[in-house]
């Protein structure tokens, strides 16, 4: 039964029985081009691990996504956005200090706000999401292995590479079932845009990955692999020694 219970609203007896530190939880950066199939993973692994449909207070592996971390734009830039000439695949859309910060205050094991962001008006809505302290966190986006400063943060770092058809196949569907966009639009943002960017930014990261998940989400025999390890992670005990001792895990990691 304590093999799913949060344990003790995410602390951790160090030796005394009343001595509690929080327990940093384990990394996950998901990245891969754009619908190639991130979030669909990061949703699996949710699934198998059955912590897709509980309590946000309860769950002990949490999901964020990079498109939160779109940053607000202005004037010039939304006009460009609406016109779909704003480079959104390009680094500097995100807001990487939040990015950072968030990413900071999750291993403090702290309670965090993180922006809704509206696809429909390329802008941060008003209300905020709270992300409560868990054991795994998985973090997806396309530039997610970008910056060196992000990059290093993760524990484990994955890469979901699909075909480049498979993908434009998909984000034609996408944008214009779910983000009103029309057919010529997204065409034309994919050639000029989001390609050229993909091929600058996105792949030569993929080098950094610890794991490459060709197909993507139909991949489920990758899936399976990293779920396995993440449960071994979860299993009570499992990480106490190791991820308190980060000398330990930087030998684990690397061998
Ligand atoms: P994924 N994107 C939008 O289409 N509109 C926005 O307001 C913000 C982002 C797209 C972005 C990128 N590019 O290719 C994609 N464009 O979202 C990343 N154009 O999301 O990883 O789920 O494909
Ligand atoms: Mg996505």
């Amino acid at each position: 039964s304590n093999h799913i219970a949060k344990m003790n609203g995410h602390l951790m007896k160090n030796g005394s029985a009343n001595e509690t530190v929080p327990k940093p939880p384990f990394l996950i950066g998901v990245a891969g081009g754009t619908a190639s199939g991130k979030s669909t993973v990061c949703k699996r692994i949710m699934e198998k691990l059955g912590q897709d449909n509980i309590d946000d207070k309860q769950r002990r592996v949490v999901c964020i996504s990079q498109d939160a971390f779109y940053r607000e734009l202005n004037e010039e830039e939304s006009a460009k956005a609406l016109k779909g000439s704003f480079n959104f695949d390009h680094p500097e859309a995100f807001d990487t200090d939040l990015v950072l910060e968030t990413l900071e205050k999750i291993k403090a094991g702290q309670i965090c706000k993180i922006p809704n962001y509206d696809f429909k008006t390329n802008s941060r809505l008003s209300t905020t999401t709270d992300i409560y302290p868990a054991d795994v966190v998985l973090f997806e986006g396309i530039l997610m292995f970008y910056q060196k400063e992000i990059r290093d943060m993760f524990h484990m770092k994955l890469f979901v590479d699909s075909d480049a058809d498979t993908r434009l196949a998909r984000r034609v569907m996408r944008d214009t079932r779910e983000r009103g966009r029309n057919l010529e639009t997204v065409l034309h943002q994919y050639t000029r845009l989001v390609k050229p960017a993909f091929e600058e930014f996105c792949l030569p990261t993929k080098k950094f990955a610890d794991v490459i998940i060709p197909r993507g989400a139909e991949n489920t025999v990758a899936i399976d692999l990293i779920v396995q390890h993440i449960r071994d992670l979860l299993r009570p005990g499992a990480l106490r020694g190791d991820r308190c001792d980060t000398s330990k895990r930087t030998r684990h990691h690397s061998e």
